[in-house]
């Protein structure tokens, strides 16, 4: 069964501090927390999982750690989201086993998101839909119309990802998409419960 939920946020380096966010996502009532720290020193990376463990736990906010299946483990995350230079997601889940953890997959590409069907991920990602400043190595942009294509396409649970705000927002969501993924759009701002607010406001708009 294809989830629909709509926002999935990534925390890196909000402007109102990780703590904050987070608890604004749990207010809001976001479905999945992605804690996506890079070139920042493991203790760090542990000890803010740790802290958004403590925010979203008993909460329907899913907290997911991105790369460092370590992290994942010791914070007791309910996920962990891996690229597609990572561990694969069968490595992930035998090192992982306890029953209902959540295993996520970034693809690039149709044929990558085709490909990801037989690890049979929880969900992938699939982007970049825009041109992104935030993911260094990001791979070319798609397009909504590309997104939309290859997420009716994927007989998985897809989150489209790159570039996403609250202008291109409608037009990805009229390409097909249903979930979408954003970090500056929500990590830029100082009241991150607002900028919640106005991208649900708009999924709502268009999904119902
Ligand atoms: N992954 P923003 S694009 C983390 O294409 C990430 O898989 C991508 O950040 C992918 O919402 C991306 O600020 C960055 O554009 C998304």
């Amino acid at each position: 069964m294809k989830e629909n939920f709509g926002l999935y946020l990534i925390l890196t380096d909000p402007v109102s501090g990780y703590e904050a966010a987070a608890k604004a996502a749990v207010e809001c009532g976001v479905r999945y927390l992605q804690l996506r720290m890079k070139n920042t020193p493991r203790e760090q990376v542990a000890a803010t999982a740790l802290a958004l463990r403590d925010i979203t736990k008993n909460t329907q906010t899913r907290f997911i750690v991105n790369d460092d299946l370590t992290v994942a483990i010791e914070s007791d995350a309910d996920g962990i989201h891996l690229g597609q230079a990572d561990l694969s997601v069968e490595e992930a889940r035998s090192t992982w086993s306890v029953p209902g953890k959540i295993f996520g997959l970034s693809t690039h590409s149709l044929e990558q998101a085709l490909l990801a069907a037989e690890a049979a991920p929880d969900y992938i990602g699939v982007g970049p839909v825009h041109p992104t400043p935030t993911k260094a190595d990001a791979d070319p942009a798609l397009g909504a119309a590309e997104v939309g294509r290859i997420i009716g396409q994927s007989p998985l649970t897809a989150v489209a990802i790159g570039g996403i705000n609250a202008q291109n927002l409608p037009g990805l969501l009229e390409a097909g998409a249903q979930n979408y993924c954003v970090v500056s759009a929500v990590n830029a701002a100082t009241d991150p419960a607002a900028a919640i607010r106005a991208l649900q406001k708009i999924w709502e708009r268009h999904v119902f």
